[in-house]
């Protein structure tokens, strides 16, 4: 081992290994520099993680595997595309984390989400270890029939990595109740057991959770009255722009409106839309539903359909509203957007899709004191807090009710607040969100890893 001379120096040291060894994953890259950025403090009081050299040893996943996945389309043309599992972390629990299907799926950002899933399980007070998977698949436009030949496919190449003590996979971008069930049912097909404790988002009937489908956004507005009650003021009354019109948008907008709030606005790549009065009836919030079952993929449908301001290929943070929320994709906001939202008074920026801020647009972020910024990897928390309860029911063959769920998510919410804010004080912080998670996830999952021996 080399002799640092300050902590600082052996981030540095770490994050030039991780340029070295995968100069290529930009993505991954952004995430590695934004938490180790937050550690310096860590390390300095911890001299026993620079030994162990705990750092260099969580950016190297336990392994990477990419398998061919070959299927044929409804015309008779077999089509390859390329399936990937990164396990990224197993000090605290057996690996667990989504699988994304978008032509946008490459190694960078399988790592990345890998990598910043091993700190948001922490987080969550579960004993879950970090990974992430999926493929290039693009589901836009495809039947039916070929998601199903796709899915059969992909887990017939992934099978063998994971399982309920192994690897736990879910869903994320593509990947909904529908794909799980096909991913399911090829895995029980495989094993010749019912092992559903295998995959979580699972359809209620063989052993899904009550609200796993709401679980992210509900865990992030939950996670949002938290910091909103620091400064004295509540969801009721307040106006939010949100991006993207999938599962978790869908999600916090309904319990946004549970809460008395009003979302303004929903986007997708063709622009976003802009509802003066509200997305706040049950048939808009269910017409999100049926725009992400269409696989249109268009926000303009919402426009045509209840006659509201469309504005195509802009993104919805020209609204001035009380509360920006990302819920679409990594780096959909730039520097330009968050100036235009420091323009516009907005005091809260909630980040919940999986790392959505450019690293130039955070850095504009925490300069400016009047905004409270909170982080993907605690907001969007819930979604697997609510898998790892699937995987307890499971366990216990029993259903709890949505009550029972429901309790317990808002309680993880409120301790990965709470936790984020102390960690960040213990280390003579200040009040400061982004740092207290990278904190907060860290050190648990960087105490498990020293006492198991060097790994
Ligand atoms: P969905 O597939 O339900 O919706 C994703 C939405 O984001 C779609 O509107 C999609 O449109 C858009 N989107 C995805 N990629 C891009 C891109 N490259 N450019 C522009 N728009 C894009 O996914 P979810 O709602 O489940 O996921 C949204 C975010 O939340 C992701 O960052 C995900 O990782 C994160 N998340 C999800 C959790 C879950 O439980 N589902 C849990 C925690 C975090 P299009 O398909 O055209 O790209
Ligand atoms: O990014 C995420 O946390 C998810 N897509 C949910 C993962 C899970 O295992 O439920």
């Amino acid at each position: 081992m080399k002799n640092y001379t300050s902590a600082g120096e052996y981030i540095d040291a770490v994050i030039e290994t991780a340029r070295r060894r995968d100069g290529e994953k930009k993505e991954f890259l952004q995430c590695v520099t934004d938490v180790y950025g937050s550690l310096e403090k860590v390390i300095e009081a911890h001299p026993e993680y620079i030994r162990a050299d705990i750092l260099t040893r969580m950016i190297e996943p336990d392994r990477f595997i990419s398998f061919r996945v070959a299927w044929v389309d409804d015309n008779g043309y077999t089509q390859i595309n390329r399936g990937y599992r990164v396990q990224f972390n197993s000090a605290i629990g057996p690996y667990k984390g989504g699988l994304r299907f978008h032509s946008t799926v490459n190694p960078s950002i399988m790592f990345f989400l890998g990598f910043e899933q091993t700190f948001k399980n922490s987080l969550t007070g579960l004993p879950m270890g970090g990974a992430k998977g999926g493929s290039d698949f693009n589901p836009v436009g495809k039947s039916d029939n070929e998601v199903m030949r796709f899915c059969q496919s992909f887990m017939t190449g992934l099978h063998h990595y994971i399982g309920s003590n192994t690897d736990v996979p879910a869903g994320d971008i593509g990947v909904g109740a529908r794909e799980i069930g096909y991913l399911f049912g090829q895995y029980k097909r495989i094993r010749i057991a019912f092992e559903n404790g295998v995959i979580t988002g699972k359809p209620l009937a063989y052993g899904g959770s009550l609200i796993r489908p709401e679980a992210t956004g509900y865990g992030a507005v939950y996670y949002t009255s938290e910091v909103l009650a620091h400064e004295n003021e509540e969801i009721k009354g307040k106006t939010f722009a949100l991006s993207g019109f999938g599962n978790v948008a869908w999600g916090a907008v309904k319990k946004i409106v549970e809460l008395g709030g009003i979302p303004l606005t929903i986007s997708g790549p063709d622009g976003y839309i802009y509802d003066k009065d509200g997305i706040v009836t049950e048939e808009k919030m269910n017409y999100l539903l049926e725009m992400r079952a269409s696989r249109r993929d268009r926000a303009e449908d919402y426009a045509e359909r209840f006659g509201v301001p469309f504005y195509p290929g802009k993104r919805p943070w020209e609204v001035a509203a009380d509360i920006a929320m990302p819920c679409a994709t990594q780096n959909e906001v730039d520097l330009e957007d968050v100036k235009q939202i420091a323009a516009n008074g907005t005091k809260y920026y909630i980040e919940v899709a999986n790392m959505p801020t450019t690293s130039a647009a955070l850095e504009y972020l925490e300069g400016q004191k009047q905004i409270i910024v909170a982080p993907s990897k605690a907001v969007n928390a819930g979604g697997v807090c609510v898998s790892g309860l699937e995987m307890s029911q499971n366990s216990q063959r029993l259903s709890w009710s949505s009550e029972e769920v429901d309790s317990r998510l808002k309680a993880a919410m409120k301790n990965i607040y709470k936790n984020s804010v102390d960690a960040a004080e213990r280390y003579g912080l200040g009040y400061n969100l982004v740092a207290g998670a990278n904190i907060a996830g860290f050190e648990k999952v960087a105490d498990a890893m020293l006492t198991q021996g060097a790994y």
